[in-house]
């Protein structure tokens, strides 16, 4: 069942991005509605180029959070902004070694694995 949040969550998102996919499954488990907002990152160029959305998130990548007058950005933050605002259904465990091997799976992806398989390599390469 879906949690409605009574100041609304928007998230800036592509269906292929796997960094939107962390926040999209967070949002999934702690059973939160949100708006997406559809960001095509290679239609037209990459609207994630576009001025609109650059002046959101001046990255140019998704995701993007809106929340409570806030625009988040990089899923792992917006993940931990997720998990201290809204704590039921918690991503993390309770113990501290539980939580340094979720974070460490965590970042071995985001921060290993990822930086160097995305579009903008891609294309560069
Ligand atoms: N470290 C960032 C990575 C965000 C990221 O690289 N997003 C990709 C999609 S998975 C993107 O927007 N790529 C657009 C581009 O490379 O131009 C995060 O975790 O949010």
């Amino acid at each position: 069942m879906e949690i409605p949040v009574d100041d609304g969550i928007v998230l800036y998102t592509y269906w292929r991005s796997s960094a939107a996919y962390r926040v999209r499954i967070g949002l999934a488990l702690k059973g939160l509605a949100f708006e997406a907002r559809p960001v095509h990152l290679v239609r037209e160029g990459g609207e994630q180029h576009h001025d609109a959305y650059r002046g959101l998130n001046p990255q140019q990548l998704v995701p993007t959070l809106l929340h409570d007058g806030h625009v988040l950005t990089q899923s792992l933050a917006i993940l931990e902004y997720l998990e201290e605002r809204f704590p039921q259904v918690p991503l993390l465990p309770a113990d501290a070694a539980g939580r340094a091997r979720v974070r460490a799976l965590a970042q071995l992806v985001a921060c290993d694995i990822h930086p160097i398989n995305n579009l903008r390599v891609m294309q560069y390469l």
